[in-house]
């Protein structure tokens, strides 16, 4: 069964929103007039004109803007609640980049409002700002280098969410779990069993290449109504190395043909697979084969594994994790997400990048990671979905090691299949006791570093890329206060239009 159960959907065209997809997405109702660009195998709706010479420049004017600009590294401990919070701000996109964002006076200083043409409010105008907008209000000056100016009624205005830990590229679903994991089945329970990843190993072994990419797709439209421009993908799902490549190869398309950034790690050790049960060694040899071909092949920038009770031991992630480490792989590490196993300890030992879940790992090793500059990529979406009592000590992490902490979704099939980073926003703070700023820092600035991509994304500052979100409140705390809903009122990828939602006032403070 495909999707779920799921109406198969097409990702541009869903209620009250318009996701520019390729050039079939983007004819439907409404887009008609906005133009679709032809780059290097990638097409998106973008501004007239702005794929004609000169890149034209956007200004978003009257922004309450959160920069997350200034300095360099993820922010750790105490240093996450600065947002760079500026009231009156503007926002000037040049082509794919950011070319200012600051205070209007000194955006006027600097010239970069002379001779602009102003556009509707964006509430008012509902798809202002995208092409269609650009050509309805029909003023000349809106050709190559002119600058059009977009007036966000005082909104919220962020960089675009980074997700830096996504199973994003899978087969299959597995809702018929539901019913052990309400039953009291744990976990590591129903993959000794036979299910949970095994299960999505087996559909995503019988997918062609073609339907993985078609799914993931859907699921990164999907994100990127919510606000994600970034995100980390694992394989895993192949457990093999012509499956684990084929998930590979499937983000590489995938970074073609839709606009938000996919960063790829190999993360084959991530369960025993049936044919090397009791022959670990043998088959963490294999992935270490595997992890060469992808690094070899440009698939792979990260290596990570699974360290758990009954799966991979510390000792076997040490093995595996340093010799990816010697092919020049960045390391990440799924540790001590149920039990203490050392997990954090060995992250702070191999100086990996990141430290994910990070849930039931000792005090000390929190402390040797944040000490080691290792990044903690909490997940509150899983542990509130597996039902535990206990979340990732976050307030630790921050107040008392000063470690850097990064937010994910961990969108996955089995224990977290949930797209929406505001939502893990909302945890965040229910769950794991984070403020607006410091979850806001988590899943922009701290989280673009954890995914490898800390000096292209994840602020609002020259030079950065232009992934912009526009946000329907000028409040940053109604965002995780204002639970399960998508408060997305604009985003922007490179500098394009590539989410405009119609919905105007709804969800406002
Ligand atoms: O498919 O269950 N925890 N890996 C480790 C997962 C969750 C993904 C899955
Ligand atoms: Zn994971």
């Amino acid at each position: 069964m495909a999707e779920g159960g799921a109406m198969p959907e097409d990702g541009a065209r869903r209620e009250g929103m318009e996701v520019a997809q390729r050039s079939e997405g983007a004819r439907g109702a409404g887009m008609e007039r906005m133009e679709v660009a032809r780059g290097a195998g990638m097409e998106v709706a973008q501004r007239p004109g702005a794929d004609r010479g000169e890149p034209g420049l956007r200004v978003l004017v009257n922004a309450r803007l959160a920069t997350l600009a200034g300095g360099d590294g993820p922010r750790r401990g105490r240093a996450m609640r600065d947002v760079g919070l500026v009231e009156d701000g503007v926002v000037v996109i040049r082509g794919e980049s950011i070319a200012f964002a600051g205070p209007r006076a000194e955006a006027e200083r600097l010239g970069w409002l002379a001779g602009g043409r102003r556009l509707r409010d964006a509430a008012a105008a509902g798809m202002a700002g995208g092409g269609a907008a650009a050509d309805g209000e029909g003023g000349e000056g809106s050709g190559p280098g002119g600058i059009d100016i977009l007036d966000v009624g005082g909104r919220l205005v962020t960089p675009g969410l980074v997700d830096p830990h996504t199973h994003l590229v899978h087969a299959g679903s597995r809702e018929d779990e539901l019913a052990q994991k309400l039953a009291g089945v744990p976990y590591l329970q129903i993959l000794r069993r036979g299910g949970g990843i095994l299960s999505t190993v087996r559909a995503t072994r019988a997918a062609s290449e073609e339907e993985l990419v078609a799914k993931a797709r859907r699921t990164l439209a999907r994100m990127l109504e919510h606000g994600t421009t970034t995100v980390e993908a694992k394989s895993g799902y192949g457990l093999d190395a012509e499956t684990e490549l084929k998930q590979l190869r499937v983000m590489r398309r995938l970074n073609e043909v839709q606009p938000v950034e996919v960063v790829p790690t190999f993360l084959g050790p991530h369960a025993v697979p049936p044919e090397y049960r009791d022959r670990t060694g043998a088959f963490l040899d294999e992935m270490v084969a595997v992890a060469a071909r992808a690094r070899a092949e440009g698939l792979a920038e990260f290596a990570d594994i699974f360290c758990e009770a009954g799966v991979f031991s510390v000792e076997e992630s040490r093995r595996f994790l340093s010799a990816c480490r010697r092919l020049g792989l960045g390391v990440k590490i799924h540790a001590d997400e149920i039990h203490p196993l050392g997990g954090a300890e060995l992250a702070a030992e191999l100086g990996a990048v990141t430290v994910d879940h990070a849930v039931a790992s000792t005090r000390d090793g929190l402390r040797r990671c944040a000490d080691a500059g290792v990044i903690a990529v909490l997940l509150p979406g899983t542990t509130w979905n597996l039902g535990h009592a206990r979340h990732a000590d976050a307030r630790f992490l921050m107040d008392e090691a000063g470690a850097a902490v990064a937010l994910a979704t961990d969108y996955n099939p089995g224990s977290c299949p949930c797209e929406s980073l505001q939502l893990v926003m909302a945890f965040a703070a229910n769950l794991l006791r984070m403020t607006p700023e410091e979850i806001l820092c988590a899943v922009t600035r701290n989280a673009a570093y954890a995914a490898g991509r800390g000096r292209t994304v994840g602020r609002l500052e020259p030079g950065w890329q232009a992934d912009v979100v526009v946000w329907d409140t000028d409040s940053l705390a109604y965002i995780p206060y204002h639970f399960g809903v998508n408060h997305v009122h604009m985003v922007f990828k490179r500098g394009r239009q590539v989410v405009i939602r119609r919905t105007g006032e709804e969800g406002r403070a």
